[in-house]
């Protein structure tokens, strides 16, 4: 017997496999398709570690079964290579990002190369092509055209590190999700696009989706749907209104002041005697972020308009006004009637300015009267709605004061420009005052080609610095007209919002994808990613395929069917794998000295695919260990049929029902060990039969592509093992051969035996009665009936 040389073998079958195309997908197949997706990388300049490919390999390791099993699979991989990262590894290097791109995406491939996935590279795509981003720039101007992208100047979120807007999104407690600095608050122009509009459809649709309640529960919060009332209270002696937004109109005879938030227009209109202390606080709470300024445990501040009066038209009672940062710009109205009895921000508020707290809702249950009671319960105090319950009085009382029930959501429209160099140039002109569409026949627009590509700072992009390209000449002679491109570019998340629909027509330079194609291969059937994208592209994505579904491109309305979401794989040490700790894994490495199957099967095999788990050297060897073993196996396969005993069948059958189910939803480490224990049994079998050892290749031919398809050939196969069919469970084999019988005496269980199933009536009494505790319990005693339970029971009545 050879020895196992994985080098020689992987690089072997990787080559045959690439030039007999096996892996090559077909459009026109009649078979039933099945699209399995990864997130696609950003190619950054560091390379993989073994983190990175784990959800590569439990995809292939679905996309290969599932082709043995008759379906036309799509597996595709790109590069997702637009946007910060990118930018910043270039600017950090001081490599235009192009050639930084070219050269991370080739590292890249070549390392998924080495570890032997089904791709079929013909179908690779790289967003940052301008043949790719013709299509996100056509995206674009369709949702220009209905009205779902416009400008704005409100402050946004601003990263004074990376020098650029950002959108909500790509802000985490307060700092830039890139780089971690504080974010600020910065107006400016900027593209927006109206994500809100698809705000009820988002929330609605997350039912029909197979994904983690975790990740549809984030989602739901993003989205934070409200249901309310505006209630308008008059400014005593002027003609201003206050409009709130609340959630429990219930609550407006127990209002005891109004709150402004530090930026509502109303501040800078009113007159009060404090002016400079008024002024003095909004500035300070301006350098604020959200976050700080909502955080429930921080203390409470805020300054009263001196002299201002609100008149809550419910029962003419006038309250004091105040600003107070707790209360934010953006949301609701902007202003809030407070309730301390009844909100725990109102109550904290009224406590440290000594402002009265007025009860009017009665609890259910006797609360403490040192905090809100922040439940729903009877009205008292209330005038004519005083004993009505909360959830009637909301309704009643809005339409008492003139108010309106309204939804409101904590999704903001998605911040969509970016200040910045490499990332799509979005498809528009400007010609003083008002916004020219670029024709469409004259896509892509492409990115020029610059030498200083640094972000500016100034809120310009680097960009706006190219005259040549910035002017654009449009109309002839006397008509002639300068006209300036717009140039901010996209966001890094324009790409990777639509790139899924790309696989399934790479090259077409006609449509964004043909109807047909999308036909077929419709939804993504199950979509593995990080759980970080749980409010960013998995949002984004959702919202430009509904776009797309309305205006006819898709024919789904959802873009992934299932999803599952990845664990990390931790350092040796516990900690995050990070150049910083020094803990980094390479692949390359690993796929050298061990083997690509082994890296694979060890990823699946080190626990549960969703949870994170630290990377084990010894736990690697032992998965290369059990690669050696099943390579000694195939020593013992009789060429000429070999006998399988009866309980290693019933094995064989039961593994080949649980690995298929295993794979289905992503249990792959239960799936390889139940592997494991069939090959512990199949190597204490003297002979193994040719056709038991192939289905055992086979099933383990997903996690371990390259050896199982070594042996499969010294067996004589000609064709791949990779395109054979799948075994499928024999379930009358899966039944145990042997039963367990319980004897009863008198209802009562007095002894059991173990038989053969299906035994007869005759043989079963005889081995009951013969059993010395059933003798003993019978005694002297009459047997008047047995009554026999075919493979289960005898029941003695004496
Ligand atoms: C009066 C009231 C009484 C409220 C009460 C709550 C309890 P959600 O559920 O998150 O939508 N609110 C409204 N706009 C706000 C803003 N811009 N900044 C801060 N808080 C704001 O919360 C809605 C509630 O949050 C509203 O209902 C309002 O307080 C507050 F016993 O109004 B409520």
């Amino acid at each position: 017997m050879k020895k196992y040389d994985h080098k020689k073998i992987e690089n072997k079958w990787q080559r045959e496999w690439a030039s007999k195309k096996i892996y090559k997908v077909d459009d026109s197949s009649k078979k039933p398709k099945f699209y399995v997706l990864d997130m696609f990388p950003y190619p950054s300049g560091e390379g993989l570690h073994v983190g990175h490919p784990k959800g590569y390999i439990a995809t292939d390791v679905i996309s290969r079964m599932k082709r043995m099993q008759g379906y036309n699979v799509l597996h595709p991989m790109g590069f997702d290579a637009f946007g910060l990262p990118a930018e910043n590894y270039a600017i950090k290097t001081k490599t235009n990002p192009a050639i930084a791109v070219s050269k991370n995406v080739a590292r890249y491939k070549k390392q998924l190369e080495i570890i032997g996935f089904d791709y079929d590279w013909s179908r690779e795509i790289n967003t940052t092509d301008p043949k790719y981003y013709k299509w996100t720039q056509w995206i674009f101007l369709k949702l220009l055209e209905r009205g779902l992208a416009y400008e704005s100047f409100e402050p946004i979120n601003w990263c004074p590190s990376c020098k650029t807007g950002l959108a909500n999104e790509d802000v985490e407690d307060g700092k830039c999700e890139r780089c971690g600095t504080i974010v600020e608050k910065k107006p400016m122009r900027q593209w927006v696009l109206k994500i809100t509009d698809y705000a009820d459809r988002l929330l609605t649709d997350l039912d029909k989706l197979d994904w983690p309640e975790s990740i549809k529960e984030s989602q739901k919060n993003w989205i934070g749907r409200s249901e309310g009332a505006l209630l308008d209270f008059k400014i005593k002696g002027s003609s201003e209104n206050v409009q709130v937004f609340t959630t429990r109109p219930d609550t407006l005879f127990g209002v005891t002041y109004v709150v402004l938030a530090p930026e509502h227009e109303l501040v800078s209109k009113l007159s009060f005697a404090n002016k400079a202390e008024v002024k003095k606080y909004v500035e300070e709470a301006k350098k604020k972020n959200e976050i700080e300024r909502t955080d429930a445990k921080k203390d409470k501040t805020g300054v009263e308009l001196k002299g201002v009066k609100a008149i809550n038209s419910a029962n003419g009672t006038e309250v004091p006004v105040f600003v107070a940062d707790y209360v934010l710009v953006n949301y609701g109205t902007g202003a809030v009637m407070a309730v301390p009895a009844h909100d725990t921000r109102d109550f904290d508020f009224a406590q440290k300015y000594e402002l009265p707290i007025k009860t009017v809702i009665e609890p259910f249950s006797k609360t403490n009267i040192t905090s809100a009671f922040e439940g729903d319960g009877i009205l008292i105090d209330s005038g004519k709605f005083s004993g009505l319950k909360s959830e009637e009085a909301k309704r009643k009382i809005t339409e008492f004061v003139g108010g309106s029930w309204v939804v409101r959501y904590k999704l903001k429209d998605w911040v969509f420009s970016r200040q910045r160099y490499w990332g799509e140039p979005f498809p528009v002109l400007h010609d003083g005052k008002n916004i020219v569409p670029v024709d469409i026949s004259e896509l892509p627009v492409e990115l020029p080609k610059v030498k200083s590509y640094e972000p500016t700072g100034t809120g310009e992009s680097p960009l706006a610095a190219i005259e040549k390209w910035v002017n654009v000449k449009v109309g002839k002679g006397k008509d002639a007209k300068i006209l300036k491109r717009e140039t901010n570019t996209m966001p890094q998340w324009a790409g990777s919002s639509w790139y899924y629909l790309r696989y399934m027509d790479p090259k077409n330079n006609k449509a964004l994808v043909d109807i047909e194609k999308e036909k077929y291969w419709n939804e993504v059937d199950f979509y593995v990613g990080g759980a970080e994208h749980a409010t960013r592209h998995l949002i984004y994505a959702r919202f430009w395929h509904k776009f797309l579904y309305d205006i006819g491109v898709v024919s789904t309305l959802e873009p992934f069917k299932k999803l599952q979401s990845v664990g990390l794989i931790m350092g040796e040490d516990g900690r995050k794998m990070s150049k910083r700790f020094g803990n980094i894994v390479n692949p390359d490495d690993i796929v050298s000295t061990y083997g690509a199957d082994t890296l694979r099967l060890y990823e699946m095999f080190m626990g549960p695919f969703d949870q994170a788990i630290a990377w084990s050297t010894n736990g690697m060897i032992g998965s290369r260990r059990f690669i050696e073993r099943v390579w000694r196996l195939s020593e013992k396969v009789s060429k000429n049929g070999g006998q399988i005993s009866g309980d290693t069948e019933i094995l064989l059958n039961k593994t080949i029902k649980k690995v298929t189910e295993d794979i289905t939803s992503i249990r792959h480490n239960t799936a390889v060990s139940n592997l494991m224990i069939l090959s512990n049994t199949l190597e204490k079998e003297p002979v193994l039969s040719k056709s038991v050892f192939e289905t055992f290749l086979k099933l383990l031919a997903p996690f371990a592509p390259h050896v199982t398809e070594e042996l499969w050939k010294s067996l004589g196969n000609k064709k791949s093992i990779h395109v054979s069919d799948w075994p499928v469970a024999d379930e009358s084999k899966i039944v145990d051969k042997s039963v367990t019988i319980i004897v009863q005496i008198n209802g009562k269980m007095r002894a059991s035996f173990v038989s053969s199933r299906g035994e007869t009536r005759e043989n079963l009494e005889k081995i009951a009665f013969s059993l010395p505790d059933v003798k003993k319990w019978i005694g002297d005693n009459v047997v008047r009936k047995i009554i026999v339970v075919q493979d289960r029971l005898i029941s003695i009545v004496i």
